[in-house]
């Protein structure tokens, strides 16, 4: 956890500023603070009621391996080219053991040895081609919300050695889910197999930052040998809930931005069954783009929005400025989640060129 406490230097600010800047780290403190105490609840000897196979779960006290590196929350960049580009990727399924938590590495089913699988971009009207090659020890498929395709076709399984081409155009924009759609399709997602697409709506303003953010739980494997058990995800008896694959990764390593600029945060919730409530602490997003459209713009009514919620496989995007330099987490306000995983942080602070001391 990334604790080193205050802000420095406040008094030099105005006092309204100042308060509410205080204001802000008292929450944000108290929501850290949240995420510990539970932890030291719940990681007891085996307090918690566990059936069959008991997970040993995560502790979201301790530290990333050395070396550790959060994945890099940037979203793609937008392309300029129009209409119709063809953007042409590789998926490569490899099954693989790679550190989900601290301390935690654990056999993952992925697409390019990543959990999440790669974001992929563009723009209504683009076509995608797809070339999946399965590298692992089972059948696998990809599922491609973004897509208008059959099914039986499209989303057919392969089998090992087996490569399969996946063409399809970005008809409507949003922000779509992909995964395995191999049965049972509960396991693949929670082993890791998923991924995120955007599809620019027409006319998307340009903002100084923008990010993608792919929500998920996560289960711990109870025996190295086998994937994490099917009776715990059908029973939704999650271990912990992330921000693109790794728990409290943004919390470790907070994602650097400046203060008074506009921030776009694509959100998808790739479940397999929880809820997601995006909110970002000491912030109000201005807009609001959810399942296809906008839902909150600004305008002269000053409408404001404190969350976006999302069921599992639904996405979009919020836009929002930070008012001042500082600490603000970003969490699922769902708070039980919060204190499980899902929390991260953006750190505020001024451009060296503008720092006013
Ligand atoms: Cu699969």
């Amino acid at each position: 956890m990334d604790g080193d406490g205050q802000a420095s230097g406040p008094s030099v600010w105005p006092t309204v500023m100042a308060t509410f800047v205080v204001a802000a780290l008292v929450v944000s403190l108290l929501s850290l603070g949240v995420v510990v105490d539970k932890t030291q609840g719940g990681s007891g000897a085996g307090a918690t009621a566990a059936p069959a196979a008991e997970s040993p779960g995560f502790d979201f006290a301790a530290q990333p391996s050395d070396g550790f590196q959060a994945r890099d929350a940037r979203a793609p960049e937008p392309t300029t080219q129009a209409p119709p580009e063809v953007h042409k990727v590789t998926f490569d399924i490899v099954e693989k053991r790679i550190e989900i938590a601290p301390g935690v590495s654990q056999l993952m089913w992925t697409y390019n040895g990543e959990v999440p699988g790669p974001t992929l971009r563009g723009k209504v009207g683009d076509r995608f081609e797809v070339t999946l090659v399965n590298h692992g020890s089972m059948s696998h498929s990809i599922d491609f919300h973004a897509s208008e395709v059959a099914p039986n076709v499209t989303m057919r399984m392969i089998a090992p050695k087996q490569t399969l081409v996946y063409e399809f155009e970005a008809t409507h924009a949003g922000i779509y889910l992909y995964h395995c759609g191999t049965p049972p399709i509960v396991q693949h997602m929670a082993m890791g197999m998923y991924g995120a697409v955007i599809v620019d709506p027409p006319h998307l303003p340009a903002v100084d930052d923008e990010f993608v953010l792919v929500q998920s739980e996560l289960y711990r494997e109870t025996d190295p040998s086998q994937p994490v058990g099917y009776d715990e995800i059908v029973a939704d008896r999650s271990d912990g809930v992330a921000f693109n694959g790794y728990v409290n990764q943004y919390a470790e390593q907070p994602i650097r931005v400046q203060p008074d600029r506009k921030i776009r945060v694509w959100v998808v919730n790739a479940g397999p069954s929880g809820i997601a409530s995006f909110h970002v602490i000491g912030a109000i997003f201005d807009t609001v783009y959810k399942e296809g459209e906008y839902v909150l713009r600004p305008g002269r009514d000053r409408g404001g929005s404190q969350a976006l919620d999302l069921m599992p496989a639904q996405g979009g995007f919020v836009e929002f400025t930070l008012a001042v330099p500082g600490k603000y987490p970003f969490i699922s306000h769902r708070i039980a989640d919060a204190s499980r995983g899902a929390a991260g942080e953006f750190a505020a602070r001024a451009a060296a060129t503008n720092a006013g001391g």
